[in-house]
Protein backbone atom coordinates (compact mmCIF):
# COMPACT_ATOMS: atom_id res chain seq x y z
CA UNK A 1 0.00 0.00 0.00
CA UNK A 2 1.04 3.33 -0.56
CA UNK A 3 0.36 7.09 -1.60
CA UNK A 4 -1.16 5.82 -4.09
CA UNK A 5 -4.20 4.35 -2.38
CA UNK A 6 -4.13 7.44 0.01
CA UNK A 7 -4.82 9.68 -2.79
CA UNK A 8 -7.61 8.01 -3.94
CA UNK A 9 -9.35 9.37 -0.58
CA UNK A 10 -10.10 13.51 -1.20
CA UNK A 11 -11.05 13.94 2.70
CA UNK A 12 -7.15 12.64 3.66
CA UNK A 13 -5.63 15.52 1.56
CA UNK A 14 -6.44 18.41 4.28
CA UNK A 15 -4.90 19.78 7.36
CA UNK A 16 -6.69 19.72 10.41
CA UNK A 17 -5.55 22.13 13.23
CA UNK A 18 -2.55 23.40 10.70
CA UNK A 19 -1.14 19.47 10.66
CA UNK A 20 -1.81 17.04 7.91
CA UNK A 21 -4.32 14.68 9.20
CA UNK A 22 -3.45 11.24 10.01
CA UNK A 23 -7.04 9.73 10.56
CA UNK A 24 -6.82 6.63 12.52
CA UNK A 25 -10.41 6.28 13.62
CA UNK A 26 -11.75 3.92 10.50
CA UNK A 27 -12.92 1.27 13.20
CA UNK A 28 -15.64 3.73 13.76
CA UNK A 29 -15.88 4.75 10.28
CA UNK A 30 -13.77 4.83 7.02
CA UNK A 31 -13.38 7.51 4.92
CA UNK A 32 -14.52 7.10 1.03
CA UNK A 33 -12.44 6.83 -1.80
CA UNK A 34 -13.38 8.70 -4.57
CA UNK A 35 -14.83 5.95 -6.66
CA UNK A 36 -17.45 5.82 -4.06
CA UNK A 37 -18.40 9.67 -3.79
CA UNK A 38 -18.53 9.67 -7.81
CA UNK A 39 -20.87 6.53 -7.55
CA UNK A 40 -23.45 8.31 -5.08
CA UNK A 41 -23.16 10.96 -7.45
CA UNK A 42 -23.98 9.61 -10.66
CA UNK A 43 -26.97 7.29 -9.42
CA UNK A 44 -28.52 10.59 -8.03
CA UNK A 45 -27.89 12.82 -11.10
CA UNK A 46 -28.42 10.18 -14.19
CA UNK A 47 -30.39 7.16 -12.47
CA UNK A 48 -32.38 7.68 -9.28
CA UNK A 49 -36.04 6.19 -8.92
CA UNK A 50 -37.79 3.77 -7.14
CA UNK A 51 -37.00 0.10 -7.41
CA UNK A 52 -39.06 -2.93 -8.34
CA UNK A 53 -42.21 -0.31 -9.51
CA UNK A 54 -41.22 1.44 -11.87
CA UNK A 55 -41.76 0.48 -15.99
CA UNK A 56 -39.85 3.56 -17.00
CA UNK A 57 -36.39 3.98 -17.75
CA UNK A 58 -34.91 5.62 -14.69
CA UNK A 59 -37.17 3.20 -12.67
CA UNK A 60 -35.36 -0.24 -14.42
CA UNK A 61 -32.02 1.44 -13.97
CA UNK A 62 -32.62 1.83 -10.71
CA UNK A 63 -33.67 -1.33 -9.93
CA UNK A 64 -30.51 -2.92 -11.66
CA UNK A 65 -28.32 -1.22 -9.80
CA UNK A 66 -30.19 -2.16 -6.25
CA UNK A 67 -30.32 -6.00 -7.29
CA UNK A 68 -26.89 -6.21 -8.94
CA UNK A 69 -25.34 -4.77 -5.73
CA UNK A 70 -26.86 -7.36 -3.85
CA UNK A 71 -25.21 -9.96 -6.05
CA UNK A 72 -21.79 -7.95 -5.64
CA UNK A 73 -22.44 -8.72 -1.57
CA UNK A 74 -23.75 -12.08 -2.24
CA UNK A 75 -20.37 -12.76 -4.44
CA UNK A 76 -17.72 -10.97 -1.88
CA UNK A 77 -19.17 -12.98 1.22
CA UNK A 78 -19.82 -16.00 -1.21
CA UNK A 79 -23.35 -16.47 0.02
CA UNK A 80 -25.24 -19.33 -2.38
CA UNK A 81 -27.49 -16.63 -3.73
CA UNK A 82 -29.07 -13.26 -3.67
CA UNK A 83 -32.00 -14.56 -1.57
CA UNK A 84 -29.51 -14.64 1.42
CA UNK A 85 -28.43 -11.22 1.83
CA UNK A 86 -30.81 -8.55 2.75
CA UNK A 87 -29.78 -4.77 2.86
CA UNK A 88 -30.07 -2.92 6.42
CA UNK A 89 -29.39 0.17 7.99
CA UNK A 90 -25.93 -1.22 9.42
CA UNK A 91 -24.90 -4.24 11.56
CA UNK A 92 -26.80 -3.20 14.41
CA UNK A 93 -29.94 -3.34 12.48
CA UNK A 94 -29.21 -6.58 11.10
CA UNK A 95 -28.45 -7.70 14.66
CA UNK A 96 -31.30 -6.32 15.83
CA UNK A 97 -33.37 -8.09 12.98
CA UNK A 98 -31.71 -11.66 14.21
CA UNK A 99 -33.14 -11.28 18.03
CA UNK A 100 -36.36 -10.03 17.56
CA UNK A 101 -37.45 -12.07 14.68
CA UNK A 102 -35.65 -15.55 14.60
CA UNK A 103 -34.33 -15.59 18.54
CA UNK A 104 -38.25 -14.71 19.63
CA UNK A 105 -39.41 -17.57 17.82
CA UNK A 106 -37.14 -20.15 19.40
CA UNK A 107 -35.91 -19.12 22.63
CA UNK A 108 -37.89 -20.46 25.71
CA UNK A 109 -37.61 -20.71 29.61
CA UNK A 110 -34.65 -23.13 30.02
CA UNK A 111 -32.52 -22.36 26.97
CA UNK A 112 -29.50 -20.50 26.70
CA UNK A 113 -27.68 -17.63 24.49
CA UNK A 114 -23.98 -18.04 24.53
CA UNK A 115 -21.63 -14.58 24.10
CA UNK A 116 -18.67 -12.96 24.84
CA UNK A 117 -18.00 -10.26 27.64
CA UNK A 118 -16.07 -8.22 24.59
CA UNK A 119 -19.11 -8.21 22.72
CA UNK A 120 -20.44 -4.52 21.25
CA UNK A 121 -23.55 -3.60 22.74
CA UNK A 122 -25.09 -3.98 19.60
CA UNK A 123 -24.26 -7.61 19.94
CA UNK A 124 -25.11 -7.89 23.61
CA UNK A 125 -27.93 -5.39 24.29
CA UNK A 126 -30.44 -7.02 21.54
CA UNK A 127 -29.67 -11.06 23.36
CA UNK A 128 -30.80 -9.08 26.58
CA UNK A 129 -33.91 -8.02 25.53
CA UNK A 130 -34.44 -11.55 23.96
CA UNK A 131 -34.05 -13.18 27.57
CA UNK A 132 -36.01 -10.79 29.46
CA UNK A 133 -39.02 -11.47 26.68
CA UNK A 134 -38.56 -15.50 26.50
CA UNK A 135 -37.22 -16.54 29.90
CA UNK A 136 -33.68 -17.51 28.18
CA UNK A 137 -30.22 -17.00 30.33
CA UNK A 138 -27.55 -15.86 28.69
CA UNK A 139 -24.42 -17.52 29.38
CA UNK A 140 -20.93 -15.90 28.69
CA UNK A 141 -17.73 -17.40 27.47
CA UNK A 142 -14.35 -16.96 29.97
CA UNK A 143 -11.65 -14.86 28.12
CA UNK A 144 -8.08 -15.11 28.35
CA UNK A 145 -5.95 -13.35 30.20
CA UNK A 146 -5.19 -11.21 26.49
CA UNK A 147 -8.79 -11.01 25.58
CA UNK A 148 -8.35 -14.33 23.38
CA UNK A 149 -10.90 -17.17 23.01
CA UNK A 150 -10.12 -20.16 24.01
CA UNK A 151 -12.10 -22.90 22.61
CA UNK A 152 -11.50 -25.34 25.79
CA UNK A 153 -14.00 -22.85 27.34
CA UNK A 154 -16.37 -22.67 24.45
CA UNK A 155 -16.70 -26.04 25.13
CA UNK A 156 -17.35 -25.70 28.53
CA UNK A 157 -20.55 -22.91 28.39
CA UNK A 158 -22.28 -24.50 24.72
CA UNK A 159 -24.18 -27.31 26.20
CA UNK A 160 -28.19 -29.30 24.67
CA UNK A 161 -29.54 -25.68 26.22
CA UNK A 162 -27.87 -23.36 23.76
CA UNK A 163 -29.64 -22.16 20.93
CA UNK A 164 -27.75 -19.43 19.59
CA UNK A 165 -24.15 -18.33 19.99
CA UNK A 166 -23.43 -14.37 18.82
CA UNK A 167 -19.80 -13.58 18.64
CA UNK A 168 -17.83 -11.14 17.07
CA UNK A 169 -15.38 -12.49 14.84
CA UNK A 170 -13.14 -9.21 15.36
CA UNK A 171 -13.05 -7.40 18.63
CA UNK A 172 -12.82 -3.65 18.10
CA UNK A 173 -11.11 -3.11 21.52
CA UNK A 174 -8.84 -6.42 21.77
CA UNK A 175 -7.89 -6.45 18.22
CA UNK A 176 -8.33 -10.48 18.24
CA UNK A 177 -10.04 -12.53 15.10
CA UNK A 178 -12.29 -15.15 16.87
CA UNK A 179 -11.98 -18.72 15.82
CA UNK A 180 -15.80 -18.41 14.86
CA UNK A 181 -15.70 -21.31 12.24
CA UNK A 182 -14.61 -23.52 14.96
CA UNK A 183 -16.86 -21.75 17.37
CA UNK A 184 -19.31 -22.92 14.80
CA UNK A 185 -18.67 -25.78 14.67
CA UNK A 186 -19.01 -26.67 18.76
CA UNK A 187 -22.57 -24.81 18.02
CA UNK A 188 -23.94 -26.94 15.45
CA UNK A 189 -22.70 -30.29 17.32
CA UNK A 190 -24.90 -29.21 20.20
CA UNK A 191 -27.84 -28.07 18.09
CA UNK A 192 -27.57 -24.40 18.18
CA UNK A 193 -26.90 -21.53 15.48
CA UNK A 194 -24.31 -19.32 15.44
CA UNK A 195 -24.73 -15.69 14.57
CA UNK A 196 -21.27 -13.74 13.85
CA UNK A 197 -20.84 -10.28 14.51
CA UNK A 198 -18.93 -9.27 11.01
CA UNK A 199 -18.99 -5.23 11.55
CA UNK A 200 -14.75 -5.38 12.22
CA UNK A 201 -13.97 -8.31 9.78
CA UNK A 202 -15.93 -7.90 7.04
CA UNK A 203 -13.91 -4.54 5.95
CA UNK A 204 -10.40 -6.43 7.08
CA UNK A 205 -10.05 -9.78 5.51
CA UNK A 206 -11.86 -11.89 2.74
CA UNK A 207 -15.08 -13.01 4.03
CA UNK A 208 -15.96 -16.85 3.07
CA UNK A 209 -19.39 -17.55 5.27
CA UNK A 210 -20.17 -20.67 3.59
CA UNK A 211 -16.58 -21.95 4.73
CA UNK A 212 -17.40 -20.52 8.20
CA UNK A 213 -20.92 -22.30 7.91
CA UNK A 214 -21.97 -19.33 10.52
CA UNK A 215 -25.55 -19.29 10.04
CA UNK A 216 -26.19 -15.14 10.45
CA UNK A 217 -23.54 -12.91 9.25
CA UNK A 218 -24.17 -8.78 9.82
CA UNK A 219 -21.90 -5.97 8.76
CA UNK A 220 -21.88 -2.48 8.31
CA UNK A 221 -20.85 -0.39 4.85
CA UNK A 222 -19.86 2.53 6.04
CA UNK A 223 -16.72 0.55 7.79
CA UNK A 224 -15.53 -0.32 4.42
CA UNK A 225 -15.58 2.46 2.07
CA UNK A 226 -18.94 2.24 2.26
CA UNK A 227 -21.85 5.38 2.79
CA UNK A 228 -23.65 5.36 6.17
CA UNK A 229 -26.75 3.97 6.29
CA UNK A 230 -26.21 0.99 4.27
CA UNK A 231 -25.44 -2.86 6.05
CA UNK A 232 -26.20 -6.58 5.28
CA UNK A 233 -27.68 -9.63 7.27
CA UNK A 234 -26.67 -12.47 5.85
CA UNK A 235 -28.49 -15.87 6.52
CA UNK A 236 -28.68 -19.57 5.66
CA UNK A 237 -32.06 -19.35 3.18
CA UNK A 238 -33.69 -22.23 5.44
CA UNK A 239 -33.63 -20.17 8.58
CA UNK A 240 -34.44 -16.73 6.71
CA UNK A 241 -37.47 -18.79 4.86
CA UNK A 242 -38.63 -20.42 8.44
CA UNK A 243 -38.31 -16.07 9.61
CA UNK A 244 -41.01 -13.31 10.14
CA UNK A 245 -40.70 -9.85 8.87
CA UNK A 246 -39.69 -7.39 10.84
CA UNK A 247 -41.38 -4.54 9.31
CA UNK A 248 -44.33 -4.19 7.58
CA UNK A 249 -45.53 -2.28 4.92
CA UNK A 250 -45.13 -1.18 1.26
CA UNK A 251 -42.31 -3.18 -1.35
CA UNK A 252 -42.48 -6.41 1.26
CA UNK A 253 -45.99 -7.63 0.30
CA UNK A 254 -47.32 -9.90 -2.02
CA UNK A 255 -51.13 -9.67 -1.53
CA UNK A 256 -52.33 -7.39 0.50
CA UNK A 257 -56.54 -7.64 1.79
CA UNK A 258 -58.88 -5.91 4.37
CA UNK A 259 -57.92 -8.57 6.65
CA UNK A 260 -54.54 -10.47 6.00
CA UNK A 261 -51.30 -10.27 3.75
CA UNK A 262 -48.83 -12.39 2.94
CA UNK A 263 -45.00 -11.87 1.82
CA UNK A 264 -42.78 -11.52 -1.31
CA UNK A 265 -40.01 -14.51 -1.08
CA UNK A 266 -36.66 -14.18 -0.09
CA UNK A 267 -34.83 -11.37 0.51
CA UNK A 268 -37.62 -8.64 -0.34
CA UNK A 269 -40.19 -9.63 2.81
CA UNK A 270 -37.56 -8.00 4.83
CA UNK A 271 -37.51 -4.84 3.21
CA UNK A 272 -40.51 -3.32 3.99
CA UNK A 273 -40.34 0.57 2.59
CA UNK A 274 -38.12 2.36 0.26
CA UNK A 275 -34.82 0.41 0.16
CA UNK A 276 -31.64 2.07 0.83
CA UNK A 277 -30.71 2.10 -2.94
CA UNK A 278 -27.82 4.34 -2.71
CA UNK A 279 -26.72 3.40 -0.14
CA UNK A 280 -26.11 0.04 -1.56
CA UNK A 281 -25.02 1.31 -5.19
CA UNK A 282 -22.65 3.07 -2.92
CA UNK A 283 -21.34 -0.11 -1.19
CA UNK A 284 -21.33 -1.78 -4.55
CA UNK A 285 -18.52 0.98 -5.72
CA UNK A 286 -16.60 0.50 -2.30
CA UNK A 287 -16.56 -3.95 -2.78
CA UNK A 288 -15.41 -2.72 -6.28
CA UNK A 289 -12.46 -0.92 -4.66
CA UNK A 290 -11.27 -3.03 -2.37
CA UNK A 291 -11.49 -5.77 -4.47
CA UNK A 292 -9.34 -4.06 -6.73
CA UNK A 293 -6.66 -3.92 -3.89
CA UNK A 294 -7.18 -7.04 -2.81
CA UNK A 295 -8.77 -8.26 0.55
CA UNK A 296 -5.39 -10.43 1.07
CA UNK A 297 -3.39 -7.40 0.57
CA UNK A 298 -5.49 -5.31 2.65
CA UNK A 299 -4.90 -7.96 5.55
CA UNK A 300 -1.64 -8.16 5.42
CA UNK A 301 -0.66 -4.36 5.23
CA UNK A 302 -2.56 -3.50 8.20
CA UNK A 303 -1.61 -6.43 10.31
CA UNK A 304 2.25 -5.40 9.20
CA UNK A 305 0.94 -1.56 10.69
CA UNK A 306 -0.29 -2.91 13.59
CA UNK A 307 3.05 -4.91 14.61
CA UNK A 308 5.16 -1.76 13.62
CA UNK A 309 2.66 0.19 16.06
CA UNK A 310 3.22 -2.46 18.92
CA UNK A 311 6.60 -2.23 18.58
CA UNK A 312 6.75 1.51 18.09
CA UNK A 313 4.33 2.42 21.03
CA UNK A 314 5.72 0.11 23.59
CA UNK A 315 8.62 1.81 23.47
CA UNK A 316 6.68 4.42 25.29
CA UNK A 317 7.14 4.61 29.20
CA UNK A 318 4.13 4.31 31.00
CA UNK A 319 1.93 3.32 28.07
CA UNK A 320 -0.52 0.33 28.64
CA UNK A 321 -1.35 -1.96 25.46
CA UNK A 322 -4.26 -4.04 25.91
CA UNK A 323 -4.96 -7.42 23.46
CA UNK A 324 -2.33 -9.87 22.15
CA UNK A 325 0.86 -9.24 21.87
CA UNK A 326 0.97 -10.06 18.44
CA UNK A 327 -1.43 -8.06 16.02
CA UNK A 328 -3.69 -10.14 13.17
CA UNK A 329 -5.79 -6.96 12.63
CA UNK A 330 -5.06 -3.23 12.14
CA UNK A 331 -5.79 -1.89 15.80
CA UNK A 332 -4.26 -1.03 19.06
CA UNK A 333 -6.10 -0.31 21.88
CA UNK A 334 -3.98 2.00 25.03
CA UNK A 335 -4.15 3.88 27.85
CA UNK A 336 -1.11 6.54 29.19
CA UNK A 337 -0.43 6.54 32.78
CA UNK A 338 -1.71 9.37 34.59
CA UNK A 339 -3.30 10.85 31.18
CA UNK A 340 -7.08 10.92 30.97
CA UNK A 341 -7.81 9.12 27.02
CA UNK A 342 -9.88 11.34 26.61
CA UNK A 343 -7.36 14.23 27.04
CA UNK A 344 -4.87 11.90 25.18
CA UNK A 345 -7.30 12.00 22.32
CA UNK A 346 -8.00 15.95 22.44
CA UNK A 347 -3.62 16.98 22.64
CA UNK A 348 -3.65 14.47 19.50
CA UNK A 349 -6.17 16.65 17.39
CA UNK A 350 -4.32 19.86 18.36
CA UNK A 351 -1.93 17.96 16.17
CA UNK A 352 -4.09 16.63 13.46
CA UNK A 353 -4.23 13.26 14.35
CA UNK A 354 -7.71 11.27 15.00
CA UNK A 355 -7.76 8.36 17.43
CA UNK A 356 -10.92 7.66 19.30
CA UNK A 357 -11.28 7.38 23.40
CA UNK A 358 -14.04 5.88 25.40
CA UNK A 359 -15.63 2.73 26.16
CA UNK A 360 -16.14 1.92 22.96
CA UNK A 361 -19.43 0.35 23.44
CA UNK A 362 -18.09 -2.41 25.08
CA UNK A 363 -18.66 -1.49 28.77
CA UNK A 364 -18.56 -4.98 30.10
CA UNK A 365 -15.60 -5.49 28.33
CA UNK A 366 -14.11 -2.00 30.41
CA UNK A 367 -15.12 -3.91 33.34
CA UNK A 368 -13.31 -6.96 32.47
CA UNK A 369 -10.16 -4.66 31.80
CA UNK A 370 -10.64 -2.55 34.65
CA UNK A 371 -10.69 0.76 33.31
CA UNK A 372 -13.56 3.22 32.38
CA UNK A 373 -12.05 4.03 29.10
CA UNK A 374 -9.06 3.95 26.83
CA UNK A 375 -7.34 5.61 23.40
CA UNK A 376 -7.37 3.24 20.41
CA UNK A 377 -5.94 4.37 16.88
CA UNK A 378 -7.33 1.93 14.00
CA UNK A 379 -5.88 1.19 11.03
CA UNK A 380 -7.24 1.04 7.32
CA UNK A 381 -5.10 0.52 4.02
CA UNK A 382 -4.68 4.30 3.28
CA UNK A 383 -2.56 4.55 6.87
CA UNK A 384 1.35 3.97 6.55
CA UNK A 385 4.13 3.54 8.85
CA UNK A 386 4.35 7.43 9.07
CA UNK A 387 0.74 7.73 10.23
CA UNK A 388 2.43 5.90 13.45
CA UNK A 389 5.76 7.63 13.84
CA UNK A 390 3.26 10.89 14.02
CA UNK A 391 0.98 9.05 16.46
CA UNK A 392 4.16 7.95 18.42
CA UNK A 393 6.12 11.05 18.30
CA UNK A 394 2.65 13.17 19.55
CA UNK A 395 1.68 10.20 22.52
CA UNK A 396 5.46 11.17 23.56
CA UNK A 397 5.07 15.39 23.76
CA UNK A 398 1.24 14.64 25.05
CA UNK A 399 3.40 12.58 27.97
CA UNK A 400 5.44 15.49 28.48
CA UNK A 401 3.39 18.02 28.60
CA UNK A 402 1.18 16.43 31.21
CA UNK A 403 4.22 15.09 33.16
CA UNK A 404 5.17 18.62 33.34
CA UNK A 405 1.93 19.81 34.12
CA UNK A 406 1.63 17.50 37.42
N1 LIG B 1 -20.17 -4.59 16.11
C1 LIG B 1 -18.88 -4.21 16.21
C2 LIG B 1 -17.83 -5.23 16.51
C3 LIG B 1 -18.55 -2.87 16.02
O1 LIG B 1 -17.27 -2.50 16.11
C4 LIG B 1 -19.57 -1.93 15.72
C5 LIG B 1 -19.28 -0.47 15.58
C6 LIG B 1 -20.89 -2.40 15.60
C7 LIG B 1 -21.15 -3.73 15.81
C8 LIG B 1 -22.03 -1.50 15.26
O2 LIG B 1 -21.95 -1.10 13.94
P1 LIG B 1 -23.01 -0.03 13.34
O3 LIG B 1 -22.49 0.26 11.98
O4 LIG B 1 -24.33 -0.67 13.36
O5 LIG B 1 -22.94 1.16 14.26
N2 LIG B 1 -18.10 -0.07 16.23
C9 LIG B 1 -17.71 1.20 16.51
C10 LIG B 1 -16.49 1.50 17.09
O6 LIG B 1 -15.66 0.68 17.43
N3 LIG B 1 -16.39 2.82 17.25
O7 LIG B 1 -17.50 3.39 16.75
C11 LIG B 1 -18.33 2.39 16.29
Amino acid sequence: MNNVIREQFPILQQEINGHPLVYLDSAATSQKPRVVIEALQHYYERDNANVHRGVHTLGSRATDAYEGAREKVAKFIHARSTQEIIFTRGTTTALNMIASSYARSVCGEGDEIVLTPMEHHSNLIPWQQVAKATGATLKYIALQPDGSVDLAEVEKVVTARTKIVAIGYVSNVMGVVNPVKKIAEIAHRNGAIIVVDGAQSTPHMAVDVQDLDCDFYAFSGHKMCGPTGIGVLYGKKALLEAMEPVEFGGEMIDDVGLYESNWKELPWKFEGGTPIIAGAVGLAAAIDFLEEVGMDNIERHERKLAAYAMDRLSEIEGITLYGPRHREVGLVTFNLAEVHPHDVATVLDASGIAIRAGHHCCQPLMRWLEVNSTARASFYLYNTENDVDRLVSALIQTKEYFGDAT
